[in-house]
């Protein structure tokens, strides 16, 4: 059995949970949730990841195995189905879109940091404001772009899910259906697959 250091609402942990269920291999690993923060770091995660962040993996020999897209990847390695496409330029759009869905999750990640855990005297609102931009832009970058909820979703998929569920659990006054009809209708859909269900932060 494999261990996977998590949280619920991490959007990290949640990416590679949901492929986990879409590769049907999730009865092999063992959910362990962990509290994590930049300041006051968790010995359990930190002791199998010296940047004690979650997601992390280990596997049954000991092995540890982060971050989340090389977790993804080696999950996508144990079975026939692929969530990253093997070869062609649909291989790079995945991976590139991937990354740009993790990194509009870590710039609200961040901004959330700034906000509920920085001591309010050293607070910086250009810095907050410049993640948020992040945010926006892939937002809207995503909007102009065709996505798939269906039995042939890929990891960018799972990727851009995951940094959505993580806006509506941590910044819902953001709105971001309101300008962005195919992402709502995007996100809308994937709600219905078990997999996002059984990775719900708010069940
Ligand atoms: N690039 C990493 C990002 C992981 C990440 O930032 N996880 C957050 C939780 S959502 C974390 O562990 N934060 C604790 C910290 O920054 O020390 C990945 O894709 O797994």
């Amino acid at each position: 059995m494999m261990t996977l250091y998590y949280a619920g609402p991490s959007p990290f942990a949640r990416k590679v949970l949901v492929a986990a269920h879409e590769l049907g291999i999730q009865s092999q690993i063992n959910p362990v949730v962990a509290s994590v923060s930049p300041v006051g770091q968790n010995p359990a995660v930190a002791s199998a990841n010296p940047l004690a962040k979650i997601p992390t993996l280990v596997l049954e020999n000991g092995q540890a195995l982060f971050d989340s897209r090389v977790i993804v990847d080696y999950f996508d390695s144990l079975t026939d189905r692929c969530l990253v496409p093997e070869s062609g330029p649909a291989r790079w759009r995945v991976l590139t879109e991937q990354a740009q869905a993790d990194g509009m999750a870590d710039a609200s990640l961040l901004a959330r940091y700034e906000s509920a855990l920085r001591p309010e005297a050293l607070r910086w609102s250009e810095w907050e404001t410049g993640q948020m931009d992040k945010v926006h832009r892939s937002l809207d970058a995503f909007e102009a772009s065709a996505r798939s909820a269906g039995d042939d979703l890929t990891i960018a998929d799972i990727a851009v899910g995951s940094a959505l569920g993580y806006l509506d659990f941590r910044f819902a006054e953001l709105d971001w259906r309101k300008d962005h009809p195919g992402l709502a209708a995007f996100y809308a859909a994937l709600s219905y697959r078990p997999s996002w269900i059984a990775t719900d932060p708010k069940s």
